[in-house]
């Protein structure tokens, strides 16, 4: 897969480099290329952004630059895909993950200031390409590449031998079964006081895949009950909702 960052501040990405999106990179499973939008200025003060018309605080990202920039990086002719991080947009969600895991080509622009100027998307729909506006959740970030790291991370582990053990990425929270994931324990038994509960150590598996449901329907009624009212009722009827 190909991935291309576009900011004016690359070094954020620096990060990219590290963990298990880095040794995706060294393994060749993923292509990502980090760039300075400022080499795509012209003028000697490398200016990327103007006052925005019809008044206002701040400032807007010009669209002729970012457009001198999508045109080297986005495929000729179209069939890209450009994701641009805003507050604004759909909340990405594992779903969105997933989704682009399976994609060819991802573009990021990473904006800045008050954000790009509405052409700039406008275009790159009518060149062919798709464009999809993506928040990470409701809260205002000062730039795009601390969500655009976000996005990358969580499809980047979705890629074909990136994760060692696929089934880590089946249990985990947001995974399949649409609920939390369970507490989790490891050695020793008793620390400070504190105790692994029993059935985790009682050999049964049984009553160990019983007690996991139950603590991760139990915590996501508690912290998501949106989760809850999600779930497909077929679903529900497995799980013993006498918590
Ligand atoms: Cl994608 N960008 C910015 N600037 N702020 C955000 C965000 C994105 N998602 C949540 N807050």
């Amino acid at each position: 897969m190909r991935v291309d960052v576009v900011s004016i501040f690359p070094d954020y990405l620096t990060a990219l480099d590290l963990s298990l999106v880095g040794k995706a990179r060294r393994a060749g499973l993923l292509d990502l290329r980090v760039h300075d939008l400022r080499d795509w200025t012209t003028d000697r003060h490398r200016t990327v952004d103007d006052t925005p018309f019809g008044g206002g605080a701040g400032m807007v990202m010009r669209p002729d630059v970012w457009g001198h920039a999508l045109d080297d990086v986005l495929p000729e002719g179209g069939g890209g895909h450009l994701v641009v991080p805003t507050p604004s947009g759909d909340v990405f969600t594992q779903r969105h993950a997933e989704a682009l895991a399976l994609e060819e080509h991802v573009v990021f622009a990473c904006g800045r200031y008050e954000g790009i100027d509405a052409r700039v998307a406008e275009r790159t729909r009518a060149a062919g390409h798709r464009v999809s506006e993506l928040s990470i959740g409701d809260y205002v970030l000062n730039g795009g590449e601390v969500a655009a790291l976000v996005m990358i991370e969580a499809f980047g582990r979705l890629l074909p031998g990136v994760v060692g053990n696929p089934h880590s990425l089946v249990e985990e929270s947001h995974g399949a079964a649409g609920l939390l994931e369970y507490p989790v324990y490891t050695k020793p038994p008793a620390w400070e006081g504190f105790e692994v509960p029993e059935v985790l150590l009682s050999g049964h598996h049984g009553r160990v895949e019983r007690w996991r449901r139950d603590r991760a329907l139990e915590r996501t009624a508690a912290r998501r009950p949106d989760m809850v009212a999600a779930l497909d009722p077929q679903a529900l009827d497995k799980v013993d909702l006498a918590v």
